[in-house]
């Protein structure tokens, strides 16, 4: 374990300095500044910047693990594997807004080891290596008691990937539910935030494994429900991603 507790202490730093490069770069309040690389999928030079800073610095501190990163894909092969999303949020970041952060989540295959999510313009640190806990600003947390789903809160993510009309869908059964309803543009985030216990489920059709890497190893230790993220091959195409507080899980998989 004394090799992951070496690594969750690299992520944790290596998080906060690339959380200082994004917040050094990022925009001023104001439309759009960034390049569309998709249907309303974002990326700025940060995204660049910070995640060739993550490669050098991860391939320096543990030379035998692997790397991928949104924007350069797999860049090295190894048994334990980073997986990062530089600025994620991005929608948010290029307009000047508050709700982005860093992700860096360590991965043995398709286990979640280490993960460490650091919302700089938020000052927030998520963090947890398996089979020790999570944290917030050093600070453990747990998932919400929440029991009914006319007193929870969920985030539902957007993405190109799946058709409006099922997104719209979703959206309307959850907030029939009873549920409040949020959109935060961050999935990272957003999975972050149920695992402090701060919202009670996350979902979204269709997430990437650089947008969750960092946010499965922290929510694994929190008591939240997660949906088989990795199923088939998630790892590399995506998948649904659905995370719950233990009690309304039952009532958001039937939902989604
Ligand atoms: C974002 C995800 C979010 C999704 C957005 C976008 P990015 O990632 O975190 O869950 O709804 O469409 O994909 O592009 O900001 O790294």
């Amino acid at each position: 374990m004394q090799a992951l507790d070496r690594r969750l202490d690299t992520a944790i730093r290596l998080a906060g300095e690339a959380g200082a490069i994004a917040m050094r770069l990022r925009p001023p309040p104001g439309g759009p500044q960034a390049t569309l690389k998709g249907i309303q999928d974002w990326v700025t030079e940060a995204d660049g910047t910070v995640e060739r800073f993550l490669s050098d610095r991860l391939r320096e501190a543990f030379p035998e693990d692997g790397f991928q990163g949104e924007e350069a894909g797999v860049g090295r092969a190894g048994r334990l594997r980073w997986v990062v999303d530089p600025i994620d949020g991005t929608a948010n970041y290029m307009r000047g807004a508050n709700r982005f952060c860093v992700s860096l989540g360590l991965l043995e295959d398709r286990t979640p080891l280490v993960g460490a999510i650091f919302a700089p313009a938020l000052h927030e640190m998520f963090a947890a290596r398996k089979g020790a806990g999570a944290t917030l600003n050093g600070v453990a947390i747990r998932s919400a008691d929440t029991a009914d789903m006319s007193r929870a809160t969920v985030e539902i993510g957007w993405s190109a990937r799946r058709p409006d009309a099922d997104f719209i869908a979703l959206c309307a059964r959850v907030k029939a539910s009873g549920a409040v309803l949020r959109m935060g543009g961050s999935g990272a985030l957003g999975l972050a935030d149920v695992a402090a216990g701060r919202q009670d489920a996350y979902g979204e059709m269709h997430i990437n494994l650089w947008d969750v890497a960092g946010a499965l190893a922290i929510l694994a230790e929190t008591g939240a429900v997660v949906g088989d993220f990795m199923a088939n091959d998630g790892a590399t195409a995506g998948n649904p991603i659905l995370a719950c507080a233990p009690a309304i899980a039952e009532a958001m998989a039937a939902l989604f």
